[in-house]
């Protein structure tokens, strides 16, 4: 309840951040030598490290850690979804697709790199995923690796971000979105990642059938809350921006939360979500105060 609401709040989640995502960055660079043909190593690099926050390897790391589960168990499965983030973003960023120039400050990678090799280091990406969990996972049975296996396939096919993704592309335009489809676009496109990465930590260290359902209801909550704030980071940031120059075009037809149901129903909504998310986990005790602490950060957030 309360003490533990406290307790969240009081943790070092930039302390903790800080340890895993150093974690992750360093496995991640030993999972990338550049060999030949050096090119497309470079390529697929250039996008793994251009600052993304790490959010989804810390998150599957965390649950993990829920269950006593060891890092020789999660970081690989951690690194992989950062992979398969990674080149979705790629993807995402096509001329095909958003076209967008610039992805965290930086040229994108087809900018960069040209359209070829940008599609081909995102084919690398998701193909060596799946490789790398399978090569360099300890102490995990392999009837468990071949769930964390199946539910990242899921998270990244048609049932998830491809699926979120082609329903984006048919919004594109269409004014009259209903809520329905805002949310299915967002539970396929961000949600069913942030699970996966979840879901799959707690079943890597073993947790039970019924944990691992506390653990998808957690993370979807997280995911639609992460979406709706960033909904509304758009406007604030927007704003800001507004006399400097005219806000990104792509906003202006944009179904968003705050347009469908206003800036403040968007807020309660999140926060609703937030203390869903919390409600979830809180139940696990001391252990779970991180994946509080991260459910209270995507609410606090400034980008
Ligand atoms: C997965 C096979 C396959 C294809 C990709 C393009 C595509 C299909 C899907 C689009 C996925 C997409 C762009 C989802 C949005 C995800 C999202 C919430 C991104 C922002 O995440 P952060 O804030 O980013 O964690 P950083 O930069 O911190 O990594």
């Amino acid at each position: 309840g309360t003490t533990q609401s406290n307790q969240a709040a009081q943790f070092d989640l930039k302390g903790y951040l800080s340890v895993k995502q150093q974690q992750v960055e360093a496995a991640l660079d030993r999972a990338f030598p550049v060999v030949y043909p050096d090119k497309i190593y470079e390529a697929m690099r250039y996008s793994l490290f251009a600052g993304g926050k790490r959010l989804r390897p810390v998150l599957c790391l965390a649950a993990c850690d829920l269950f006593n589960g060891t890092p020789e168990m999660s970081i690989p499965t951690a690194c992989a979804l950062e992979m398969i983030h990674t080149m979705s973003l790629i993807h995402d960023d096509l001329p095909a697709m958003d076209n967008d120039d610039y992805r965290r400050g930086k040229l994108t990678n087809h900018k960069f790199y040209g359209e070829a090799v940008a599609i081909l280091a995102g084919d690398g990406l998701l193909a060596y995923a799946f490789e790398h969990i399978v090569e360099e996972t300890r102490n995990v049975s392999a009837d468990r690796l071949l769930k964390v296996i199946s539910r990242l396939g899921r998270a990244a096919g048609a049932a998830g971000l491809v699926g979120g993704q082609v329903v984006d592309l048919e919004c594109e335009g269409v004014k009259d979105i209903t809520l329905d489809t805002l949310n299915f676009i967002h539970t396929h496109k961000t949600a069913a990642l942030l699970e996966a990465s979840v879901v799959s930590g707690g079943i890597l260290a073993g947790g039970s059938e019924s944990d691992l359902q506390r653990l998808s209801r957690y993370s979807q909550a997280i995911g639609l809350a992460f979406q709706i704030v960033d909904d509304l980071l758009d406007i604030t940031s927007t704003q800001e921006e507004l006399g400097k120059s005219i806000g990104k075009d792509a906003n202006v037809e944009k179904a968003t939360y705050p347009r469908l149901l206003g800036m403040e129903e968007s807020k309660r909504q999140a926060q609703q979500l937030i203390e869903q998310a919390k409600a979830e986990v809180a139940g696990f005790g001391e252990q779970a105060l991180p994946l509080m602490a991260i459910a209270d950060y995507i609410t606090a957030r400034k980008n």
